[in-house]
């Protein structure tokens, strides 16, 4: 209960992980029993839940490592893949970062997409048949987390603009919403009956169709390992983390924009627009310069997580506060 005792500002960022701690103290003030995280039967982080079950294989693995995108380049060395796979953000498996071998219980065949509602032509994917129908690329991204840590990956993935080509939005879609899977059986974080699960998460379809708006099913040439988000997760780049929903098993299409998972927690902490702004502080911390895991090094953050050359135009009053939360 550290986050009784001391102030945020006195923890030092490693122990913060300040979206945990949100999240602790609304447990607090609403009266509720914590579900004490471990102990049920993980796996291996290998991931050798499938050898003994009937699960289908994955029908992608030849399509694995994709052809890399030149058109994006680091300005810094790629985080080192260990290190991604091993400190990681999903609260359906708890509030650490240490979340990987839990995440094992995660079955991810079979696995449906279902792409519904204001479009033309709505549709129920398997996952495999879905990505060997879509353009596999592999793009390096920055990610910046609000929680001001960072690192750079290289992506597989293909354009969500790609999957809404094939599904025909009508005139009326504004927002795309998507949801994350649900399964109190697998994912232990999901007993924290008071968050309001399942993960959902929201883009305009200006930003949906953007060109790099990904969907992502795998990660340093090979598919997703289960703590990332497979078997597809989000990657939007210029904006905070958490857009990046994993495990996604819905993608709908509405007139209203869509409360997400952590807008309703705390709006204005983690709200809808969530691009990377050094300028425009979090209320509890500084998001002026960020954290490559793995190394410690401190690198300034830049504006739109430094992808203003393509987003930049979606949101021409950079003095609104509202695109920043
Ligand atoms: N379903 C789901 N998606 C999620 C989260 C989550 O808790 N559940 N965490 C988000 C946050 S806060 C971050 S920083 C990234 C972390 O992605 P990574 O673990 O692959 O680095 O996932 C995002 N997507
Ligand atoms: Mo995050």
């Amino acid at each position: 209960m550290q986050f009784l005792r001391k102030p945020d500002w006195a923890l030092p960022e490693r122990e913060a992980t300040p979206e945990s701690i949100f999240l602790d103290r609304r447990r607090f003030l609403m009266g509720a029993l914590g579900v004490v995280a471990g102990g049920i039967g993980g796996t291996a982080f290998a991931g050798a839940a499938e050898k003994t079950s009937e699960a289908p294989l994955d029908r992608t693995l030849d399509l694995y490592p994709a052809k890399r995108n030149p058109e994006f380049t680091l300005d810094r060395p790629l985080t080192k893949e260990s290190v991604a796979a091993t400190y990681n953000n999903f609260y359906e498996f708890g509030p650490v970062k240490t979340i990987y071998w839990l995440a094992q219980r995660l079955k991810t065949r079979p696995w449906q997409v279902r792409v519904e509602g204001l479009v033309r032509k709505p549709r129920v994917f398997d996952i495999d048949d879905l990505i060997r129908s879509m353009p596999l690329e592999e793009r390096l991204y920055r990610f910046r987390c609000v929680e001001a840590w960072a690192m750079a990956v290289p992506w597989t993935g293909f354009p969500l603009s790609a999957l809404i080509k094939v599904v025909e939005p009508k005139s009326e879609a504004r927002f795309v919403k998507l949801t994350t899977f649900l399964d109190r059986t697998v994912a232990i974080g999901q007993l924290r009956f008071w968050l309001p699960w399942p993960y959902t998460e929201g883009l305009t379809m200006e930003e949906a169709m953007n060109e790099l708006t990904l969907l992502a099913t795998g990660i340093y040439g090979k598919p997703l390992p289960k703590q990332h988000g497979a078997p597809v997760r989000l990657v939007v780049p210029w904006k905070y983390g958490f857009k990046n929903i994993k495990s996604i098993v819905s993608i709908e299409f509405v007139k209203d924009r869509p409360k997400t998972f952590w807008e309703i927690l705390g709006p204005d902490e983690y709200g809808f627009w969530a691009n990377v702004n050094p300028e425009f502080a979090h209320p509890r911390w500084s998001q002026a310069s960020e954290r490559m895991i793995g190394t410690e090094e401190r690198r300034p953050t830049q504006i739109f997580n430094g992808y203003g050359k393509w987003v930049a135009s979606l949101y021409p009053n950079l003095k609104n506060r509202k695109f920043f939360v």
